[in-house]
């Protein structure tokens, strides 16, 4: 009987042990994605395109890593709520692409051509961001090419511009 609850009790301690060690490993996950948040989004070739998924985020947009020469097909996907009369409209005026949002899934296609840095912005130039177009997605760093897009004085995604706070 003793031996019994022993073991009860031991069970118990091991599986709030697991529940404590998952919930850590959880809030790190939730850290780090956090942080990673301004890392630039990479296109994936499937044969003569290149895909790109990111979410929409109330104050910002993704920083897009691209190959030149291929035809991009970005799905700029906006959750439920994170559409404002800021982020509402894109622009990339190099590739004359004017995009209003809508809930859901956004396909935006353009086709890179040439190597270089490319800015977009919303229709009122308060989000900028940029598209890094690279000879070889497959050597490309992405961290480094966000991080060099961020020292930029007129690029980031941190923080929300004043207009966007006034007219939402
Ligand atoms: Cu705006």
């Amino acid at each position: 009987m003793k031996k019994s609850n022993g073991n009860k009790i031991l069970v118990v301690v091991v599986l709030l042990a697991v529940v404590a060690a998952g919930a850590v490993l959880a809030m790190n996950k939730g850290l780090f994605s956090a942080d990673s948040a301004n890392a630039a989004d990479k296109a994936v070739l499937e044969g003569n395109v290149q895909t790109i998924t990111s979410e929409l985020t109330d104050n910002g947009y993704p920083d897009l890593v691209v190959q030149e020469g291929v035809p991009v097909r970005w799905n700029l996907h906006a959750a439920a709520g994170t559409i404002n009369s800021c982020n509402n409209a894109l622009v990339i005026p190099a590739y004359g692409v004017e995009v209003e949002l809508q809930e859901g899934d956004n396909i935006i296609e353009f086709t890179p051509d040439k190597t270089g840095t490319i800015p977009y912005s919303c229709w009122m130039g308060m989000i900028n961001a940029d598209v890094l177009v690279v000879d070889d997605l497959s050597s490309a760093d992405t961290k480094a090419l966000a991080a060099r897009s961020e020292t930029g004085d007129s690029n980031g995604t941190a923080g929300i511009p004043s207009c966007c706070g006034v007219q939402n």
